[in-house]
């Protein structure tokens, strides 16, 4: 209760932001600009996620891109974007993107962050205009300052992560983060150019009647999984698959729900990247009260080997994510 009161709903990310620093007595405020930083690539991308569909005809509109240039696919947009914004702030002093196979180096050897991320998530989605997402991943780095960043910044482990958090660009843009202390959502006002805070504690429900997967990959999914999701059509569950990481576990993430992504046979050690969708993800997930599995361990547990590593993922409420659990190992024993 004392926190709703502290942050109301209504006030600005960065007095939130400044308030939640001020709980801390020891921070020195770089982690709270490295969150504004990303806040404002996140209103960059949104103004580029809206103008997309104009894009074409944009001509028409008399805001050609003066240099005539070939427009760039939005994932290029907005990595490039987020780069700059992050190389502008200081705090971070290397990036791994989604969309790079290699550290990027800010020049900023001064930052005591690094930053993973996935700048767009679900990009094929955006030529039919469904809602995509950026998501990042924040860890404070383990090489001395001054030095150039190494992979070992990079791969220190789900649990590690100081900061974690999302951008949904959907029917209203949303910003999504957790700093290990609990979930808080903004919701952006674009005629204003902020962001609200409009959800202070976001927490999953317990358990959920919805379960998100792409079911075209059926006859490709191990038995167990079969047989859970065949479980939960006997219940009348609503499946819902939006195709788009972010906006199918927002909805589950105020709805309740499963998001799974198992091994198929084209991606058998699962689709999505564990440094920048599952660990983020899972961080969030738990935080909210809420449970993220690959079939073996906890996502957060899994030891990182590579930057684009694969991991499956099953994520969302607790009681869901328990009970494709229960019967993932019932059949590894009956194996
Ligand atoms: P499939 C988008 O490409 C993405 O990375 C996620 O946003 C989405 O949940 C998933 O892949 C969709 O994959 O194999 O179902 O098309």
């Amino acid at each position: 209760q004392e926190n709703v009161l502290a942050n109301p709903v209504g006030t600005t990310l960065d007095r939130y932001i400044m308030r939640k620093q001020s709980e801390f007595p020891f921070a020195t405020g770089e982690l709270s600009q490295l969150l504004r930083d990303i806040a404002l690539a996140g209103k960059i991308i949104n103004r580029e996620v809206n103008r997309a569909g104009l894009i074409d005809i944009a001509g028409a509109f008399g805001n050609q891109n003066i240099q005539g240039e070939q427009q760039q696919k939005l994932d290029v947009v907005a990595n490039i974007r987020f780069i700059r914004a992050l190389k502008n702030g200081g705090q971070a002093c290397a990036i791994l993107s989604e969309e790079e196979d290699d550290i990027i180096y800010t020049g900023n050897d001064q930052g005591k962050y690094v930053v993973a991320m996935d700048p767009l998530d679900g990009s094929s989605n955006i030529d039919v205009n469904v809602s995509i997402g950026t998501i990042f991943s924040i860890y404070r780095r383990v090489t001395p300052v001054g030095t150039q960043a190494t992979r070992e910044d990079f791969l220190q482990g789900g649990r590690k992560q100081v900061a974690a958090g999302y951008v949904l660009y959907g029917s209203s843009t949303m910003l999504v983060y957790t700093t290990g202390h609990g979930v808080a959502g903004f919701t952006y006002e674009n005629s204003l150019g902020e962001f609200f805070l409009s959800h202070p504690e976001i927490r999953i429900p317990q358990d959920g009647a919805t379960f998100s997967c792409n079911e075209g990959y059926w006859y490709q999914y191990p038995e167990s999984i079969r047989a859970y999701l065949t479980t939960c059509k006997q219940r009348g569950y609503s499946g819902r698959y939006i195709g788009s990481l972010v906006a199918d576990f927002h909805r589950n993430l105020f709805k309740g729900g499963i998001y799974l992504y198992p091994p198929t046979e084209k991606t058998p050690e699962g689709k999505l990247r564990l440094l920048y969708e599952c660990y983020p993800l899972a961080l969030l997930i738990e935080q909210a009260g809420g449970q993220a599995q690959s079939g073996h361990e906890a996502i957060l547990d899994i030891e990182p080997v590579y930057f684009h590593q694969r991991c499956p993922i099953y994520v969302g409420s607790t009681d869901m994510v328990k009970e494709v659990l229960s019967l993932a190992n019932a059949a590894h024993e009956a194996a």
